[in-house]
């Protein structure tokens, strides 16, 4: 089948079994063309989860599509490919949570939303890269558990003075093969560009930015910025967004190397598979997603 003959089945079927199809930003762009809704993971999950769907067909990330469920638990949640992990939310476990909690009893947890359900119903509150200042600076004490990237705790860390974060040491590997050179080397070449980067990475790239943002937060920076020019240091599936939206506007990815893995197994054919066959589902342990969905529904009263 060419493209055309899979994007035709896959809307008949979408259209029979009353299915949504959700994109990350960071996927492939014949995915991201086909979607619905696009968006980061959090915003997606809260939108599908306020349509009548039945199905929502998540192409992302596992972590992403749990999200999905914890919040739609009366919708089938389909992942097109079930290797599509996330290396950062795999890199702890509830056992591990259950540890920190233990070092340090007086420390709330607060979880980055790249993290395991499992992990979720073990912390206290989660947070995205957009509003993790927010809900640091809400929690009460001094001391607090954040978990699982240290680049993003980091970033926080430098937001918020008054509170002492205790990190973990986990990190995207993706975002890691941004380096500080590609940002001077591009810089060199476009002087008047700005540089927008996503928090994940490293702490001197963080550093060389104008702006330290989450993928969302990149989208609405370069609309309202008066800029002509943007180095963008995050994964590369954010370049097709930023420049259909704004095409009048130049967009250079900081590295063509930050491509992930796991977010590229979805593909057209994938997702027909899912909706023919009605699977991968994504199920979560209802005691896991109901303690999983408190920690969400907390971030959510903090930033709604
Ligand atoms: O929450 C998301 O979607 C992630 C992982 C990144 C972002 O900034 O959108």
């Amino acid at each position: 089948m060419n493209n055309t003959e899979l994007i035709n089945r896959i809307n008949e079927l979408k259209n029979k079994r009353n299915a949504i199809i959700l994109a990350h930003n960071y996927q492939n762009v014949e995915v991201q063309d086909i979607a619905d809704i696009t968006g980061d993971s959090l915003e997606l999950s809260r939108k599908a989860s306020q349509t009548k769907a039945d199905v929502i067909v998540f192409c992302g990330v596992s972590f992403m599509a749990e999200t999905a469920a914890i919040l739609s638990p009366e919708k089938k949640v389909l992942l097109p490919d079930t290797n599509a992990g996330c290396p950062l939310a795999n890199m702890i476990n509830a056992e591990d949570v259950i540890a920190l909690r233990k070092k340090y009893p007086n420390a709330p947890v607060v979880s980055y939303v790249n993290t395991s359900a499992a992990v979720k119903a073990e912390t206290d509150i989660a947070c995205t890269s957009a509003n993790a200042i927010k809900v640091v600076g809400s929690l009460k004490g001094k001391e607090i558990i954040f978990i699982p990237d240290k680049y993003l705790g980091t970033y926080v860390q430098s937001k918020t003075p008054d509170k002492k974060l205790i990190l973990w040491e986990g990190y995207c590997p993706t975002h890691l093969k941004i380096l500080p050179e590609h940002i001077l080397e591009l810089k060199n070449k476009y002087p008047d560009a700005k540089v927008i980067v996503h928090p994940e990475c490293r702490t001197e790239v963080a550093n060389l930015a104008d702006a330290a943002l989450s993928t969302s937060g990149m989208i609405k920076y370069a609309k309202e910025s008066n800029a002509k020019t943007f180095i963008v240091g995050t994964e590369i599936g954010l370049l097709h967004k930023l420049k259909k939206e704004n095409p009048e506007k130049t967009f250079l990815p900081a590295s063509n190397l930050a491509v992930c893995p796991n977010m590229k197994l979805i593909t057209l054919e994938k997702i027909l598979w899912s909706l023919e066959e009605m699977k991968p589902e994504v199920l979560i342990p209802k005691d896991i997603r109901e303690k999983a969905l408190n920690s969400v529904n907390r971030m959510i009263e903090i930033v709604a």
